[in-house]
Formats: structure tokens, sequence, C-alpha cells
């Protein structure tokens, strides 16, 4: 896959700024056009080394409800749900998307964690991408592929406070500013959802 934004079909479409308190989130639905991002999606599913990771849970270790990878700059390391995580090498493919991301963003990335949710039954627990190796204030990318996924925000302290976006094929959501600080997110399971493929890229300071 090449590296360009002009091969890969990005759009530069509306992005829309979330009316969030104590948060900076914007929404890009349509990121890349639905064929490139069908494209995407096939290769990322069949260029990746799905892992089922152990999530820890109140303690507990579970089997995670999705399929995922960590890729990033060799030697990073990343503690995730009480695990440490090495990273794979980067593919041309995630290369080209992460350089398309950053040029977006005006943020730069040292590593990506890939989600495979198989089908509606997959999901993602409530969590704020907060760890201290992201810095006090991370900058998070998110580009989905595949099936709409509903994400959900809630704050930390004010209940009052939530809010709903689906997920669209070929979108960028980015995270950024107090947003980790103040909020959390979640992928509720969804009946009859297909596949999708979610990557968050970041970048981890040691
Ligand atoms: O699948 C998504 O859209 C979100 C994934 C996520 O929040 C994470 O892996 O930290
Ligand atoms: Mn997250």
């Amino acid at each position: 896959m090449a590296s360009t934004t002009k091969q890969l079909g990005l759009l530069s479409k509306q992005t829309h700024v979330l009316n969030l308190e104590d948060a900076d989130i914007r929404y890009t639905p349509e990121f890349y056009s639905t064929e490139v991002a069908n494209t995407l999606f096939d290769v990322l599913l069949n260029e990746t080394d799905w892992q089922q990771d152990t999530v820890r849970v109140f303690g507990k270790k579970h089997l995670a409800p999705r399929l995922s990878r960590w890729v990033g700059d060799p030697g990073l390391r990343y503690a995730y749900s009480g695990l440490t995580m090495e990273t794979v090498p980067w593919t041309d493919t995630l290369l080209a998307i992460r350089a398309d991301a950053e040029g977006a963003c005006g943020a730069s990335f040292n590593s990506v964690l890939l989600n495979f949710y198989r089908d509606g039954r997959d999901s993602n627990g409530w969590h704020s991408d907060d760890e201290p190796e992201l810095g006090g204030q991370p900058q998070i990318a998110s580009l989905s592929f595949g099936a709409a996924r509903d994400f959900r925000l809630r704050h930390k302290t004010d209940p009052q406070l939530k809010y709903t976006l689906a997920l669209e094929n070929g979108s960028l959501l980015f995270m950024c500013g107090p947003t980790q600080a103040n909020w959390q997110h979640h992928i509720p399971k969804r009946a009859n959802a297909g596949p999708r493929i979610n990557l968050t890229f970041r970048s981890i300071v040691e």
C-alpha cells in the first residue's frame, strides 16, 4: 500500500467539534471514502496477526471480548488492563494511515492499537486512555472501518453528562486536551452488527 494520501483516496470532509464540557473531541465522518475504507478493512483484516488478549477486570483475568494487536516503534512497551504489551512492527498500510491521521490531526503517533470486533457480541468496556505512558493530555486518533458501532461517552464526575455517536466506516475521531482526564468511553454490544476494525493511534512518551 502506497504512502500518499492521494493514493489512499483521502477526502477532505467536514469535521464536527463535539460540544462537550471538559473535552476536546472532533469527528470527521467521511475521512476516507466508502470504497477506500472497505479496501482498508480487507487489507487490515488479512495483514494482521490478530490475538485475543487477557484483560484484568476488578482483579480477575478474562479473555478480551474482541481481537487486537499493538503495533509501534521498536522497543515501545505499554501497560494496558494490568498487562505489559510489546508492540510489533509497522506495516506499509498502517504507516500510510498514520501519515493521513497525523496530517489531519496535527499530531504525531508512535504506536497504534488495532481492535477487531468480529460481530455485535464483541465490545470494549468503559475506560479512559489515560495511562501514564500517554502523558498528561493524550492525543488519540481513532479510525473505524466496517460496521458502524456506537461510541458512548460519560463524564467521570457529572452523571448528567453523556453522549453517544455512531463511528462510521471510514471515519476519524480525534480526542485530545482534557478528554481522557474527564471522560470515559466504551463500545457496547449490538445485536446483528457486522465486523468492524478500529485503530487508535497514540503517542507513548517514555
Ligand atoms: O473501538 C473503538 O472505537 C474504541 C477502542 C478503544 O477505545 C480502545 O481500544 O481504547
Ligand atoms: Mn479507548
